[in-house]
């Protein structure tokens, strides 16, 4: 994948992006399928979503993708697709790799016991609803699911001996000391193997290491006197580059550390007060894999916003936006993917396998990113029904077993009978006072009357984060009213939002405006009917990112605030 560093200088590495054979299947059971009589009269970008093309425009069904590619010795290859939408299966050579669940996250299939030479990469890919195959996503939730290899794909050459994953964690930032946890795999075991480390081009490690087992952890603290830290005010990256045998790995980091202490967020132990938005991937003419152009015109938005913090709504966000945030020292909420479920989902352990295995991919991908700086799942579902707690136990537990080193939340829209806010390090609440209830005026006694109630129910020392709250304003319509759906409405409404949060009260520590861009909907009757033009309108810049008048008062606002609060 293209990210903002190479990520391999040894290990041979193709990258698969470009223009794909395309085949639309249609309403066709992939178990019936055989791929080697498809018939590819069509081409398709990768990484892109065909259903946000105009010839396949709001289609769902089964689809094809095929490319060719070289297998360059008889050594495990591995293929890597940074995101599929929403179920795959992938053939190489004609054989069945795997089948994969679930867009937004990272995922591989190795290729092992095959011939040197060119062959065919097939994945076929489903954009329908089918409960059993991926519960993962929901026709009802409130975005439109488009379909297809949405991010970038990769095919690694893995040899005898290879790294399966780097973990870099800060453990102490006065004396600058990190341990590295490595992940190897290997055909056979590899015994005495040379592991070399630098930190920006200087060694810092250089040993041989007996590797008695194919598979295992090597565990290293490395320290780097007078490295400079990641804040958000200075977003200082250090890159890394890991050598085993002959495979490599390099990782950009950020040296900081996260931690809850009472009513804050510290980062370096200095809290924080973050200030930002909830953002979808998401694009009228690409769907959910968003161009690098995009990225980049999206990031320059919120800095000139002058955001400190984005929740990635509701599903982990494209590395590469990952990596800019890392730069422009941007705050990341991270989540798992989620919208309203009930207890038919949250007792079900069919949905609770595909959650913990979506939570452990997006871990993985995101684990090294300074700006990601707290996990979050299962937006809005039902925390406030005791027969769902379990769930949260389950996953926020497995959260915290994955990775120590960051808070977790959830996004709670049941202020006032939740009954899994203990469970969270950050507590969060999604409301919309002055849109969904009430009127502009009653923001300030409605927002007090939510911090009251956590406060003497339980939570007066704990971190809130007001994590949803906006109007809907759609694009260009002034009103000599000013009423809901114009564009003065959305001004009013974030201005008494943002004042009342941030110069009238201290007990916040963070905000996310409901939200940066407006998307595309559900199409379903229910949902569609409150969201003119089938988009969620509740952006400060429409779907092509022209900003609307709001967009001027959260600037105004938020240019004046700072990250640091005092404690
Ligand atoms: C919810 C939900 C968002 C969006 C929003 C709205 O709080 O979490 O995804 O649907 O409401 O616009 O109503």
């Amino acid at each position: 994948m293209l990210r903002r560093f190479r990520e391999h200088d040894l290990r041979q590495v193709t990258e698969l992006d470009g223009l794909w054979d395309f085949a639309f299947l249609g309403d066709c059971d992939p178990e019936v399928v055989d791929v080697a009589a498809i018939e590819f009269a069509d081409r398709m970008a990768v990484p892109g979503c065909f259903d946000a093309t105009p010839a396949y425009a709001g289609r769902r069904g089964l689809v094809a993708y095929r490319t060719r590619v070289l297998l360059r010795d008889d050594t495990p290859h591995r293929l890597i697709l940074d995101g599929v939408h929403h179920w795959c299966r992938v053939f190489v050579g004609g054989k069945w790799l795997r089948d994969h669940a679930g867009g937004f996250t990272r995922f591989a299939a190795d290729v092992v016991g095959h011939r040197a030479g060119e062959t065919d990469v097939v994945v076929l890919v489903d954009n329908r609803f089918d409960y059993e195959r991926c519960p993962l996503h929901q026709e009802y939730f409130d975005w439109y699911h488009y379909g297809g290899i949405a991010r970038a794909a990769e095919l690694h050459r893995l040899g005898k001996l290879w790294m399966d994953g780097l973990r870099v964690v800060t453990e102490d930032v006065a004396t600058r000391t990190l341990r590295l946890t490595i992940d190897y795999g290997a055909v056979e075991p590899p015994g005495p193997t040379d592991l070399a480390v630098t930190c920006d081009g200087q060694v810092v490690l250089q040993e041989r290491v007996d590797l008695r087992a194919a598979t295992g952890l090597v565990r290293r603290p490395i320290e780097l006197p007078g490295a400079a830290l990641w804040s958000p005010d200075a977003p200082n990256l250090h890159l890394l580059h890991v050598r085993l045998g002959e495979d490599d790995v390099r990782e950009r980091i950020g040296i900081r550390q996260v931690r809850v202490d009472g009513r804050n967020i510290l980062i370096n132990d200095q809290p924080v007060r973050l200030h930002g938005f909830n953002r979808h991937e998401s694009h009228p003419q690409f769907g959910h894999g968003l161009p690098d152009a995009l990225l980049v015109t999206d990031v320059q938005q919120l800095q000139d916003l002058g955001c400190n913090f984005v929740r990635g709504s509701h599903y982990p966000q494209d590395l590469r936006f990952l990596d800019l945030c890392d730069e422009a020292g941007i705050c990341v909420w991270n989540e798992a993917i989620g919208w309203q479920h009930g207890p038919e989902h949250l007792t079900d352990s069919h949905f609770l396998e595909a959650q913990l295995a979506h939570v452990d991919e997006m871990v993985a991908m995101a684990l090294n990113r300074p700006s990601v700086i707290m996990w979050g799942i299962l937006n809005e579902s039902h925390s406030h029904d005791p027969r769902c707690r379990p769930a949260y136990e389950a996953l926020l537990g497995h959260l915290r077993q994955l990775d120590a080193t960051r808070p977790v939340t959830y996004a709670s829209n049941h202020p006032f009978d939740d009954v899994c806010l203990d469970l969270v390090d950050v507590v969060s609440i999604n409301c919309y006072p002055g849109w969904y209830v009430g009127n502009i005026a009653d923001i300030p006694d409605e927002l007090d009357r939510i911090v009251a109630h956590l406060d003497a129910t339980g939570h007066a020392d704990r971190p809130v984060i007001i994590s949803e709250i906006g109007a809907g304003a759609i694009p260009g319509w002034r009103d000599g009213n000013e009423t809901r759906w114009s564009e003065q409405y959305q001004a009013r409404l974030l201005d008494a939002v943002i004042r009342h949060l941030f110069l009238d009260r201290e007990r916040f520590c963070g905000l996310s405006v409901w939200q940066f861009c407006d998307c595309r909907s559900s199409e379903l009757a229910g949902r569609i009917l409150g969201r003119p033009r089938g988009f969620n309108n509740k952006g400060v810049v429409d779907e092509y990112r022209r900003p609307k008048l709001a967009y001027e008062v959260v600037r105004r606002y938020f240019r004046k605030l700072t990250t640091w609060s005092t404690p």
